[in-house]
């Protein structure tokens, strides 16, 4: 009988788990195996003090029934669960209770599990295997106590052979959401408790491989292995010839393994009573002349973080969902995973090597939240908590020792430093010297092998990549850290509408070969869906302490839908560099170890009427790094855009034969030529297509289209960027509050002037005198009317302005525009690297991002021609602007906290962009680069409006 007196005491025990059998690596065996997950009984209790003292073996009758792998307080559950079972919380770097280590707080909820399963016969020897157990659990086999599990992410294994029973078994876990482990455990993410990864019972066979360890390298076409086993084993490579035994070093000419070629062999080790595949990956990761290579080649890791998350099961992610993102990283030319912030479910690891991902594997290791109190007392730095450290080092390692993909090994997040993280090195070191320890924390390369850092600004990482980065004081560690290859573990935050920048950052890894890339922050958001479909963030469950929508900041939804920057992402990860100039084609491999013999080309031209022509062009295998020029059947005529696209030639796994991995175009279409502005104003009367309101002067109708609710617009719906405070600025204030201090989120117009077609407007912020004067001359022309805007700061001021665009509004039948300019997709001046000129249509309903906070979003760039229609009718706009419509204002968009607030208002809201602010990344990091910026100046612009029967 378990006392709740002797689990609350455990729970404060800051050393690793109780009763564990040592760790071993993951293993495909023939040995049986018995998948426990599925439906348990469950019940919840709001504290350890609530949570009945009748564990183990209590009568689960009445209890609800809970789905594992999952974890417990997800709404999506709770019908079948009985009811809600307290609620996900979300904070960043806070701990949702005060900082009292090793103790865990009284509010500390408890989720009980149970459930049975039959056995014929009781094998000699067998394992219970928990994969991952978000909490503490205390375990007990048919009321036989096993053992204690810490740390969320990583296995736990105990010794099952005692307690099972022939016929009917039952196993209770009681887990407590929090825990002396709980210190260990701030990453920026839901807590989310519960049993989060399947449960197995392993048989052992006497004279079983418990583990094995396949040592490998790669130099020179020669792969060496070499198996380490408990016991004496057989080795097999049928593939390479080898047969022999463990602890036998084989070196065989064998194809090396890396991200751009997967290769792997089956490997076969076996004892009298049991046989184990691996698929081993030939290849050697090393650090030398500063630079990170594989197989001694300098690799650039072009890489993303990620989370496990899912919307309605929490921390599990099924393996159908876990595949399908896996693929669309690699359609999106994603070649590396940072395995943010914990060791994944082992399968990704196996889907890594398979399809060709360079893994930074990380412990599971956060204790962010010190930081806020100057890192005092911090579980880095105290021997305490040196044992847990190791175990969670070890558990790592030993589970994932065989995976190639698996490059680096790091040692957590956000942990400050101290002495257990670099005893941590120090054992990781010792168990596998094939693999560079990596953690960002050690800011002065003390005990890490790779220089790490997040969200360094370009100027920053330019620097690093010439050498030329400030010294340390110590000169013995600045050499060490200077002689250090560089990567950026977390940059690029692609919260909201961004990241901007991707392009000059991936310049400069492709600067300097010591520049080993990096990992985007982050793949995922992680919404949650509510009891009511709906998806939520941080807040939305009531929590007391919570981090807001800091945690929807991925590239794909929660439901691996992709953001708009996932396709920029692509474009500027690509592979190979496709430039088209006249009839030529120059293909700029950036692959680092295989040819582009996989990759076919396709060219074609389409104009406004479709397409002209097309075809196929040879271009013969490039080699890593090296470039090839051929020429192309046709060039580009006028009117027309040519698109060269570099396709996959035959299936992936990841992708059908046909993939489109990189495209480059080039454009013989001719700006719009607008007449030049005449002197002479001609009268209002005299121009038929345009109506002006005399109490205002602005345009009631253009070319016979009714419009309404003309005016500048300089402020856009914020973005969760120009909320945040750009990293090393000297303006500490949002861009978000230095726009709202100036008044532009409510701007009022005064008519100055209408003269003939000339009307002169002043328009300012309450209270504020920055005026900007606005003209808007109209001109007659052939089949519509011109206009030529002049937007005029009225005084000398250093204001930025979130854009420059003239707004109006539509009847909302007009839902559809068709454009010629950059799209499908949406484009700001530092983003769109995935749009391509061409001639789009889209729904307007369609244009704008459903982001889970709204925001500006859906600008179509670089903009010649745009018309919007209502079926009968089309107005046209010609000219140079973006375009951002929606059937919704810019204010419903600001004011709206979720998606599902936002409806249309019975307009079609439409801006013609003059000019507009880049996105930059200041939600986490540095803000916008410079010549992305708008500051306020002078625009001039002219804009041809016509209507024409659609
Ligand atoms: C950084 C964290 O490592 C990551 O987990 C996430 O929180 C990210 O920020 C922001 O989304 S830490 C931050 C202080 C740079």
């Amino acid at each position: 009988m378990t006392g709740s007196t002797t689990f609350r005491d455990d729970l404060a025990d800051p050393r690793p788990g109780r009763g564990a059998l040592p760790p071993v690596a993951a293993l495909e065996s023939d040995a049986p195996v018995l998948d426990l997950s599925g439906t348990w009984s469950f019940r919840w209790a709001p504290t350890v003090a609530d949570a009945p003292a009748d564990m183990p073996g209590p009568d689960t009758s009445g209890w609800g029934r809970m789905p594992v792998p999952a974890s417990w307080v997800m709404p999506a559950l709770d019908a079948a669960a009985g009811g809600p079972h307290g609620s996900p919380v979300y904070t960043n770097v806070r701990y949702p209770f005060p900082l009292d280590p090793p103790f865990p707080p009284d509010a500390n909820p408890v989720g009980d599990y149970a459930t049975v399963f039959e056995l014929d016969e009781v094998p000699e020897r067998a394992v219970l295997r928990f994969e991952g157990v978000e909490g503490a659990a205390t375990v007990w086999l048919n009321g036989v106590e096993l053992g204690t599990t810490r740390g969320s992410r990583l296995p736990t294994s105990f010794d099952a052979s005692a307690a099972l029973q022939e016929g009917v078994n039952r196993l209770d876990v009681r887990v407590a959401q929090f825990s002396a482990a709980s210190y260990l455990e701030d990453q920026d993410e839901w807590w989310a408790p519960g049993i989060i990864r399947e449960v197995t019972l392993r048989t052992r066979p006497a004279g079983g491989l418990d583990d094995v360890f396949a040592r490998v390298s790669w130099a020179d076409g020669v792969g060496s292995l070499l198996v380490e086993t408990p016991v004496p084993a057989t080795v097999e490579v049928p593939e390479l010839g080898i047969r022999g035994s463990s602890g036998e070093r084989f070196d065989v000419p064998a194809e090396p393994w890396s991200a751009e070629s997967p290769r792997l062999y089956e490997a076969i080790v076996s004892t009298d009573s049991e046989r184990v595949v691996l698929r081993v990956g030939f290849r050697s990761v090393s650090v030398d002349g500063g630079v990170l290579r594989v197989n001694g080649v300098a690799i650039t890791l072009r890489g993303v973080n990620r989370h496990e998350h899912h919307p309605e099961l929490g921390r599990a992610v099924p393996r159908e969902v876990m595949d399908a993102e896996l693929a669309l990283m690699k359609q999106h030319n994603v070649n590396a995973i940072r395995t943010s912030h914990y060791p994944p479910h082992p399968a990704l690891l196996d889907a890594a090597d398979r399809l060709g991902f360079y893994v930074v594997d990380e412990c599971d290791i956060e204790t962010h939240g010190f930081g806020d109190v100057g890192w005092r007392r911090n579980p880095s730095d105290e021997p305490l908590w040196r044992e847990a450290y190791l175990d969670r080092a070890a558990r790592m390692v030993e589970r994932d020792k065989n995976h190639p993909s698996i490059i680096l090994w790091s040692l957590g997040n956000e942990a400050g430093t101290g002495q257990n993280l670099r005893a941590m090195t120090e054992w990781i070191h010792d168990r596998d010297p094939s693999r560079p320890v990596h953690y960002e924390g050690d800011y002065d390369c003390e005990y890490v092998d790779i220089w790490s850092r997040m969200y360094a600004s370009h100027a920053e990482v330019a620097a690093i990549a010439t050498r030329d980065e400030p010294a340390l004081d110590d000169p013995e560690l600045d050499a060490r850290r200077r002689a250090m290859p560089f990567m950026q573990c977390e940059y690029a935050h692609a919260m909201g509408n961004g990241p901007g920048g991707l392009s000059e950052y991936d310049e400069l890894f492709e600067s300097s070969e010591r520049i080993a890339g990096g990992f985007v922050w982050e793949w995922l958001e992680h919404g949650i869906r509510d009891a009511g479909g709906r998806m939520r963030y941080g807040g939305d469950f009531g929590e007391r302490v919570h981090d807001g929508n800091f945690v929807i900041d991925g590239l794909v939804s929660a439901d691996r839908e992709p953001r708009p920057q996932l396709e920029d992402l692509k474009a500027v990860f690509a592979p190979v560099v496709l430039t088209v100039a006249g009839a030529s084609l120059t293909v700029r491999s950036r692959y680092d170890v295989i040819d582009t013999s996989h990759l076919v080309f396709d060219w074609v031209i389409e104009r406004a009427d479709g397409v002209l022509s097309r075809g196929s062009v040879d271009v013969p295998a490039i080699p890593p790094r090296g470039s090839a020029t051929v020429s192309l059947p046709a060039p580009a005529v006028p009117g027309s855009v040519l698109t060269v696209s570099a396709r996959l030639a035959s299936d992936a796994e990841w992708a059908p034969a046909g993939h489109e991995v990189a495209w480059g175009q080039e454009s013989l279409v001719a700006a719009p030529s607008l007449p030049g502005a005449s002197t002479s104003a001609e009268a209002l009367e005299a121009i038929p297509a345009v109506t002006l309101d005399p109490r205002t002067g602005a345009p009631t109708s253009i070319a016979g289209i009714p419009v309404a609710d003309w005016r500048l617009e300089l402020w856009r719906a914020p973005i969760d960027n120009d909320f945040g405070v750009a990293w090393g600025e000297a303006d500490g204030r949002p861009l978000e509050e230095r726009w709202r201090a100036i008044g532009l989120d409510q701007l009022a117009s005064r008519l100055v002037s209408i003269d003939g077609s000339s009307v002169v407007t002043r328009v300012g912020g309450a209270g504020r005198d920055e005026l900007v004067e606005l003209t808007c001359r109209w001109r007659p022309v052939d089949g519509g009317v011109l206009l030529d805007v002049r937007v005029q700061p009225l005084v000398d001021t250093e204001q930025e302005w979130a854009r420059v665009g003239i707004s109006f509004t539509l009847p909302a039948a007009f839902a559809g525009m068709r454009w010629f300019g950059l799209g499908p997709g949406q484009g700001y001046p530092d983003t769109g690297q995935g749009t391509r000129l061409g001639w789009h249509a889209a729904a307007v309903a369609d244009l704008p991002v459903p982001h889970v906070r709204p925001q500006e979003s859906g600008s179509r760039r670089a903009v010649r021609e745009v018309a919007f229609t209502d079926g009968a009718r089309r107005l046209t706009a010609e000219g140079e602007f973006a375009v951002t419509a929606r059937p919704w204002s810019t204010e419903a968009v600001a004011s709206a906290t979720h998606s599902d607030e936002l409806q249309p208002d019975g307009r079609t809201h439409v801006v013609l962009d003059l000019a507009q602010y880049g996105v930059g990344t200041a939600a986490c990091g540095p803000g916008v680069l410079t010549d992305y910026r708008l500051t306020a100046h002078r625009i001039d612009a002219t804009v041809r409006f016509s209507s024409t029967d659609a």
